[in-house]
């Protein structure tokens, strides 16, 4: 199934760098659709489908699900979009669902934004995040941190070399960042 090309925008960072808050707010005020990947899996898993045991464990180990399933998913997600561009939180996660994604939805992303926050930062907001995610325990933070770092390097490398990552270091307040993403957002999207 072809789906009409649109501008994507991937928004990646560490766990706990403010992704999902800083594209809460975008969308919001500028009426992007915004399909976060992980909220995305989790909502297949609590449906109950066959494959959930085996997707929730992954999860727990601070690993990266099937390229396949997810980008499955951001494709059903997208056809259902009616506005050109559209907000893409947490992926790519590794240089496999990069490929994967350029191979089944044909197109690649217009832009990266890189949020940068120090490790310490982040896992201390994970660990006073009280939603219930099952993977905010120390053990799992740690591997999330982790392979973040250890997978995302050569994907960011392969979008600098093509000039497409823009870094927001989100060390500081939510207005603070809200402030540069939204004028960037006017700038380049609005
Ligand atoms: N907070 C936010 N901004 C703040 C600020 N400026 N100052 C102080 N506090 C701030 O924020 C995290 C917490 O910090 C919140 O309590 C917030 O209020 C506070 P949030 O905006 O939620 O940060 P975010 O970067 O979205 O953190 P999240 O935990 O969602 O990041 P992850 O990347 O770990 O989670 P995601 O849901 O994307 O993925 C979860 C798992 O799913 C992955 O580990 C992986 O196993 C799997 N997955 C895949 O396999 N493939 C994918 O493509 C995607 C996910
Ligand atoms: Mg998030």
């Amino acid at each position: 199934e072809s789906v009409k090309q649109k501008r994507v925008v991937f928004v990646v960072g560490g766990p706990g760098s403010g992704k999902g808050t800083q594209c809460d707010l975008i969308s919001r005020d500028f009426g992007v659709p915004f399909f976060s990947t992980g909220d995305l899996i989790r909502s297949l898993i609590a449906s109950g489908c066959p494959e959930g045991k085996q997707l929730q464990d992954i999860i727990l180990q601070g690993q990266i699900i099937p390229s396949e399933v997810t980008v499955g998913l951001l494709q059903k997600a997208m056809a259902s979009a009616t506005s050109d561009t559209v907000l893409i939180d947490g992926f790519p996660r590794n240089t496999e669902n990069r490929t994967v994604w350029q191979s089944q939805v044909g197109y690649d992303c217009e832009l990266v934004l890189l949020f940068d926050c120090p490790e310490e930062v982040m896992v201390e907001r994970l660990r006073r995040r009280a939603e219930g995610r099952a993977d905010d325990n120390e053990e799992t933070i740690k591997k999330r941190v982790q392979n973040f770092k250890s997978q995302m390097a050569p994907v960011l490398d392969y979008y600098r070399a093509i000039g497409k990552v823009t870094t927001i270091s989100t060390d500081r307040p939510v207005d603070d960042i809200y402030s540069e993403l939204s004028s960037l957002w006017r700038q380049r999207f609005a």
